[in-house]
């Protein structure tokens, strides 16, 4: 099934809500995890993190990403029931407000939990590669960002090797994006995300960047993360509170290259920085090219 409208434009379904890429969209990042907070008691955490979800909304958000495990490198797991305990009531608040919902997780037992409380996205870093994963996302209406990453958050910052970064990337993608078609997932319902940061250098990030356009001609809408990362340090020697500037930067140039979805901390800002660039320096945005038939 294709993610055109008769007119050539191209669209992302979630769930019961069907999305016109004509513009650039927001989601904004809710982490409810004691990374993003020291102090953990519950009650004081969900309030919190409803509260900041609430606020990207009303600064433009289009959909907020809700994760209840750290993918920082470096970061260990949780088990499933402290990821449900951490993300299913900050789902379920944000669901009866009528919020788009997205669900940062690997996990199927919390896939399966978010889209039965009305979750319409999974972002998952490993690409639904878990046991079950697929079959929970393709049973249901939820769309779906697969990621690229090499080796696992604990350790993929260590040493990531790549004989040609931008066609590993791409063909890992290609690849997964087929197996959900193949598997029953309507292609309109795909993300696709080459993961800047996970598992990848420097200059294994700006290659990928490069080249973007590359992977939005493989004619899935592609997310663009690149909010306080690493990289962004690198490039401007600022800590990790003082990205904001970069960050921006960032989220424009992945616009410029393609991007359809940028995922972001500071929803305001990037929001305000797209309305003015957009404006100003409309994107063309590229026709994808339709998958060949057969
Ligand atoms: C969870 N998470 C952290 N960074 C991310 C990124 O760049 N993309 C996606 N899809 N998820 C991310």
């Amino acid at each position: 099934m294709s993610n055109r409208l008769d007119d050539g434009a191209a669209t992302l379904t979630l769930g019961p809500r069907r999305w016109l890429l004509d513009r650039p969209y927001v989601m904004g990042v809710v982490n409810v995890t004691p990374d993003s907070f020291s102090d953990c008691s519950k009650p004081l955490n969900f309030e919190k993190s409803l509260k900041e979800a609430l606020t990207m909304i009303d600064d433009g958000a289009d959909i907020i990403d809700v994760g209840g495990e750290s993918s920082r490198p470096g970061a260990s797991s949780v088990s499933d029931d402290e990821e449900l305990r951490r993300v299913l009531p900050l789902v379920e608040a944000l669901v009866v407000r009528d919020v788009a919902v997205s669900v940062d997780t690997v996990k199927p037992v919390v896939m399966k939990a978010a889209i039965d409380a009305g979750a319409v996205m999974v972002n998952d870093i490993q690409a639904l590669q878990a046991p079950e994963a697929l079959s929970v996302v393709a049973r249901s209406q939820a769309a779906v960002c697969l990621m690229h990453m090499q080796g696992a958050p604990r350790t993929m910052q260590e040493a990531p090797v790549y004989d040609d970064v931008v066609a590993e990337v791409k063909a890992f993608l290609s690849v997964r994006a087929s197996a959900l078609e193949a598997a029953g997932v309507a292609r309109e319902r795909i993300v696709l995300d080459p993961g800047f940061g996970f598992g990848k250098t420097v200059d294994h990030n700006l290659a990928l960047m490069r080249s973007l356009p590359e992977l939005v001609a493989l004619g899935y809408p592609v997310l663009a993360g690149w909010s306080r990362k690493s990289t962004l340090g690198h490039l401007t020697g600022r800590a990790v509170d003082e990205r904001l500037a970069a960050s921006i930067a960032a989220s424009l140039a992945a616009v410029a290259q393609g991007a359809a979805i940028v995922r972001v901390h500071d929803v305001r800002e990037t929001v305000d920085a797209l309305r003015v660039w957009c404006t100003m320096a409309p994107r063309q945005f590229p026709k994808a090219k339709e998958k060949p038939k057969g």
